[in-house]
């Protein structure tokens, strides 16, 4: 992905106009309750795009009230063939095809990041999710059980009910994908928030749920902030389930409203500090450029970003030396002029935050060697950013920076560097770089992460489950694996006449 080619690219439009920027609820678009709004800033001006309706916890109750009038049983929704679920998911991702231009510029424009992956991978990528969970509608099968006795039993997987879903800014469209996927396959109806920094793609394509003709109040889509309706929907007596993409410390929140409320099922998926392995016998040509995309891609703004890059003290003098070089060639500006490769950050606050951990990389003793500051003096850009002689026990090496910054640490043994790779409060990701196969075998086993790429980064698709150990998330999204959050089994016994094998 960090090669292709641009020149066949649809153009984009600069100026996307803005049509939604009311709350979804029952198939409406409509004002929120207190008639508040907030506004979107485009994060390479910092300028307002627009003001977006501003749900509270009256709107989420009323979000509720829909989604669970759509769950009703003998409804539409409820009585709907398995099949036809899969049908309208799969016009869902057509209608999404359709409009890939336009969603894609409205992604760079409210979210920053570069047209060409908006275009190439968080569109693409959403309608080939949404595909996925539409061919597995009708193919979510129970079993029949030879149980003791002379009875009959089988297993139901039904549907968990009404989901809260809450979701991040770094990947709008695509997380609002990964939640719907697998809710509306398996027959679920949904209350989803967007992030409050990123509001419109996921509006527009609330807009084509309708178009889609899912029945009213299956999905459901509000904008607004967390502590308000985020929290109301974690709260709610009346959501079966919340699924919850973003901060580890909103992640504790989320499951402890839970806890406190209706012991509602929770899905997290949450930070991460995931190491990048790289060995001497690796391509090292083809090492540094992985690595430097498996941090730098999204702006840094990704929650598996390979932060921690661990490389093998003969190489290290080098493979700084050439990750120095590729960041240098880096371009940085306007993310709809198809020649850069970052954008801004996503808002001031993650720049700042981002500067105040590269200061702390530095007072701690790791060496900058290039990058550390604002990029222009116009919105949220963060110049490329690489330390070296990085120790685990500083915070760089620590906290998830969530920004283009690049920890450089290095290792000279094989089982102190699975060691150090492991000695996180994350486990979301991880990576090692090797020709050597039974070296690549070692991590693949030791690693305590929820995925390990092997001479590869950043391969996400709908059919490998992606989730996190630790504190990095419960459950996993995408895959099999990703229906069964969205499930309940039921066990059926029947009283039979007579028993026979
Ligand atoms: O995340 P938040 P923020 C990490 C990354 C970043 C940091 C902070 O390190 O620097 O989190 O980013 C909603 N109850 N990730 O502040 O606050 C919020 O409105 C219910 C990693 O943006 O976790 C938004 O919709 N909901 C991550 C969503 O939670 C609440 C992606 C995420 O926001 C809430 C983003 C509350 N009390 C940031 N408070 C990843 N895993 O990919 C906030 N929200």
């Amino acid at each position: 992905r960090a090669n292709f080619s641009t020149s066949a690219l649809p153009k984009p439009v600069v100026n996307p106009s803005i049509e939604y920027t009311k709350l979804f609820i029952n198939n409406e678009f409509v004002d929120s309750a207190s008639g508040k709004t907030f506004p979107t800033v485009n994060p390479a001006t910092g300028e307002e795009i627009c003001r977006v309706a501003e749900a509270d916890k009256a709107d989420v109750d009323k979000a509720v009230s829909a989604a669970r009038a759509a769950f009703a049983l003998n409804g539409e929704w409820r009585s709907m063939d398995a099949s036809h679920r899969g049908v309208l998911l799969n016009r869902l991702a057509d209608l999404m095809e359709r409009d890939k231009v336009y969603l894609a510029s409205l992604e760079t424009l409210d979210n920053g990041k570069p047209y060409k992956d908006a275009l190439l991978a968080d569109v693409e990528l959403s309608v080939k999710n949404l595909r996925y969970f539409a061919g597995y509608a009708d193919k979510i099968h129970g079993t029949t059980i030879p149980t003791d006795g002379p009875y009959f039993a089988y297993t139901r997987l039904e549907p968990v009910g009404v989901c809260g879903q809450i979701i991040p800014w770094n990947f709008p469209l695509l997380m609002q994908a990964w939640k719907l996927g697998p809710a509306l396959a398996t027959g679920n109806t949904v209350v989803m928030k967007l992030a409050e920094q990123t509001p419109l793609s996921g509006l527009h394509v609330a807009s084509l749920v309708k178009e889609a003709g899912f029945p009213a109040g299956v999905v459901n889509v509000l904008t607004g902030y967390g502590p308000t309706a985020g929290a109301a929907i974690a709260s709610h007596l009346d959501v079966d389930k919340v699924a919850f993409t973003g901060s580890t410390e909103v992640g504790h929140k989320i499951q402890q409203a839970a806890g406190a409320s209706n012991l509602k099922r929770v899905t997290l998926e949450l930070g991460g500090k995931s190491p990048n392995i790289i060995f001497k016998d690796a391509d090292l040509a083809y090492a540094v450029e992985q690595a430097h995309f498996g941090l730098f891609f999204n702006q840094g703004q990704c929650c598996c970003a390979g932060t921690r890059t661990f490389v093998e003290d003969s190489i290290y003098d080098e493979f700084v030396e050439r990750s120095l070089e590729r960041a240098k060639k880096r371009t940085i500006g306007d993310p709809f002029d198809a020649s850069n490769e970052q954008g801004p950050q996503i808002d001031e606050e993650q720049m700042t935050k981002i500067l105040s951990l590269v200061d702390s990389g530095k007072k701690d003793g790791a060496k900058l060697v290039c990058g550390g500051a604002r990029h222009g003096d116009r919105g949220y850009f963060v110049q490329p950013t690489i330390f070296r002689d990085v120790k685990d026990n500083m915070r760089i090496a620590q906290e998830e920076i969530f920004g283009p910054v690049m920890q450089i640490l290095k290792f000279s043994d094989i089982k102190e560097v699975i060691e150090r790779a492991n000695n996180t409060q994350y486990g979301l990701a991880a990576a090692v770089f090797t020709n050597d196969l039974d070296k690549a075998n070692l991590f693949a086993q030791g690693l305590r992460a929820g995925t390990v790429w092997i001479n590869c980064y950043d391969v996400l698709n709908a059919q490998t489950p992606f989730g996190g150990y630790k504190m990095s998330g419960q459950g996993r999204e995408n895959s099999e694996f990703g229906l069964r959050n969205y499930l309940e089994v039921k066990a059926v016994i029947t009283k039979l006449p007579n028993k026979n094998a």
